[in-house]
């Protein structure tokens, strides 16, 4: 199960609950253990010792857990609870863990291992992780000069050492005994591990040209022509002969997007099952997939291992993303020489237009056949351009052009009545509730389980909606089930924040890893600001932990898994902040986080509170 619990309380309550758990685990492997019982003088063997074990080993920690339990001893999961650890185990350290388990006595497995078949408690001191005169050295370098010597040491033979080990540790292991995959690391610590990221990730690029596109096509109104009697919507513009009330949406999408392009630049796999996603590895996403794909089942968001059992001959292509902004100026430029009123960039593959007043001309014969050839115009210009087809739903409002792309796709048009929409709308499972999210759905099924189409949500009461989602949910939901949405084109809210997140790749081993990170999430976020012109007053600090069920590495290779994830706000002390200043703040924000640091496996800087700069 997810968690998403953001207080200290529930954390605190979480950790309490999963340790009772354990504790009874380690009761039920004591007393079912037939090895456990036939040795019954060793029973007592670690009593009083309290054992934490760090980083790989070998054996691997469960095993260690279970010979620890099984003697008496007390296995500690987690490292809240610093004093009550009288023993670390760990094969190595890293220098960072050096100066951490300082004051710790660090041993290696053997000790575990040789105690056990020596029948008694071996002195600890003479199976020291790190040789006492080094240990020694290591304190007094910091004590000198800090950090330095530290990364000067990595180049020692011990860290060399430690390092190979970490190399010759393979992948896919026992996920219990492996902390931390090699490539992982080296792709955190990776200096432009932040850059690279931003220059490949899709997700990235999605929300940067929606931004961009935002900015430039806000409160554009291009439709000049305004007769004077006329002031029906508070934002567009509107001819004389539209009567009251009705408007004419066009919602425009290119076809399987990044799909198209691919194509496009590949032309050798027209007609064939074709995808775009990162690499073309089982374990990675479907970004967008063609039509013909679809065919097999193989949908956009599925992941590649479950698409090649649907589809053997699957093709997968790289992103393009430069192609991808060049397509979609196509679009926009289409758009804005269409004789609209009003346009609003949805995506970069997709835009809402209001062309009520060409619709509606005195010239216009009927509005359906209007519209129809004027979303013909606009397919075959996009289509000359770009070499990519579009789909155009037309409707009376954004909620319903929206509804009949889905009927005009692929590479096609549909004009939907106000009757035809709603009995679709109506048929659509509540998870699917337009304009809102899957978790509204959910949170509905959840509350009236007898409800499972749009419709039956028609039945519900205004109230009760409200009750259950809340008062501005509940009206939209209640308005959307029947067709309604009078939202304008183009009335997109202000930006309220700009942040930076990364959950991919994150794998750290210590907090000098993280100070890294985060320093270079504070690089980005400030250049964004400054391209912005924007500045702010809070610092919201967001970090995904490993849920401490889920395993090391998750079914997404590198991916974040189950986590639970916090989040903790400080304000500047004013808006003209440096990058140090965001580091500085994020680093109080982190060490009030309940996080552990090689479960770290996102972190996420936003500003609110904004103003231009
Ligand atoms: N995209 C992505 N990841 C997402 C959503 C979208 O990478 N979670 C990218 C890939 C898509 C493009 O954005 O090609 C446009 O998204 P659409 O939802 O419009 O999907 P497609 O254009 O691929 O298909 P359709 O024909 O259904 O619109
Ligand atoms: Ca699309
Ligand atoms: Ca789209």
């Amino acid at each position: 199960a997810a968690h998403t619990s953001s207080s200290l309380g529930d954390f605190a309550q979480y950790l309490t609950n999963k340790k009772r758990k354990l504790q009874d685990l380690d009761l039920n492997l004591k007393e079912n253990d037939s090895f456990g019982a036939a040795d019954v003088s060793a029973d007592q063997l670690f009593r009083g010792c309290s054992i934490y074990v760090n980083g790989y080993t070998s054996p691997s920690i469960s095993v260690l857990h279970r010979l620890v339990v099984l003697h008496g001893g007390r296995f500690c999961q987690y490292m809240d609870s610093k004093t009550s650890i009288t023993h670390i185990v760990a094969s190595s350290l890293t220098p960072k863990k050096h100066i951490e388990f300082n004051s710790y006595r660090v041993v290696r497995p053997e000790w575990i291992v040789e105690s056990i078949d020596a029948g008694r408690l071996l002195p600890w001191h003479n199976f020291r992780t790190v040789p006492n005169s080094e240990s020694q050295l290591v304190f007094d370098d910091r004590r000198n000069n800090s950090a330095i010597n530290i990364q000067q040491r990595s180049s020692s033979e011990y860290v060399a050492q430690q390092i190979k080990e970490l190399e010759n540790q393979p992948h896919n292991n026992d996920s219990a005994s492996c902390h931390i995959g090699t490539s992982s690391i080296s792709r955190t610590l990776d200096v432009d591990f932040v850059r690279q990221y931003y220059s490949q990730s899709r997700l990235h690029h999605l929300s940067t040209w929606k931004a961009e596109l935002r900015k430039r096509y806000q409160n554009l109104i291009l439709n000049h022509v305004t007769p004077k009697s006329q002031t029906i919507s508070k934002m567009g513009r509107r001819n004389s002969n539209q009567k009251q009330n009705i408007r004419v949406i066009f919602h425009v999408d290119f076809d399987c997007f990044f799909a198209s392009v691919a194509v496009k630049l590949n032309p050798q796999f027209n007609g064939k099952p074709l995808c775009v996603g990162n690499g073309g590895t089982l374990n990675s996403e479907i970004a967008s997939c063609n039509y013909e794909a679809r065919k097999f089942g193989v949908k956009n968001g599925m992941w590649m291992h479950q698409a090649k059992k649907l589809c053997s001959n699957l093709v997968c292509l790289p992103y393009q993303f430069e192609e991808y902004e060049r397509v979609s100026s196509h679009l926009y430029n289409v758009l804005l020489d269409c004789g609209a009123d009003r346009i609003e960039a949805v995506s970069i593959d997709e835009a809402l237009v209001d062309l009520t007043t060409a619709c509606t001309n005195d010239d216009a014969i009927d509005i359906q056949s209007k519209a129809l050839s004027i979303s013909q115009n606009i397919r075959r210009r996009i289509y000359q351009l770009s070499g990519c087809t579009v789909s155009v739903g037309i409707g009376d409002n954004i909620l319903q052009s929206k509804i009949a792309t889905k009927l005009a796709k692929p590479d096609g048009q549909y004009y939907i009545t106000a009757k035809e929409s709603l009995d679709i709308i109506g048929s659509m499972d509540i998870t699917d509730l337009p304009g809102v999210g899957y978790s509204t759905g959910a949170l509905l099924k959840q509350h009236l389980p007898s409800i499972n189409k749009i419709r039956d949500v028609r039945a519900v009461s205004l109230s009760s909606l409200k009750q259950i989602l809340g008062e501005k949910t509940g009206i939209k939901i209640h308005r959307s089930s029947f067709g309604i949405d009078d939202r304008e084109v183009g009335e997109v809210s202000a930006r309220k924040s700009v942040g930076v997140e990364i959950n991919w790749g994150v794998r750290l081993s210590t907090f000098d890893e993280v100070q890294k990170f985060i320093r270079s999430l504070a690089t980005e976020l400030f250049q964004r600001l400054q391209q912005l012109n924007i500045t702010g007053k809070t610092l919201t600090l967001k970090v995904q932990n490993r849920a401490p069920d889920a395993p090391i590495d998750p079914p997404k290779y590198l991916g974040c898994g189950d986590c639970i994830s916090y989040s903790r706000s400080a304000s500047f002390s004013d808006e003209s902040f440096s990058i140090n200043d965001i580091c500085n703040l994020s680093l109080n924000l982190i060490l009030k986080m309940p996080v552990i640091v090689q479960d770290i496996r996102g972190i996420g800087l936003q500003i609110t509170k904004l103003s231009n700069a």
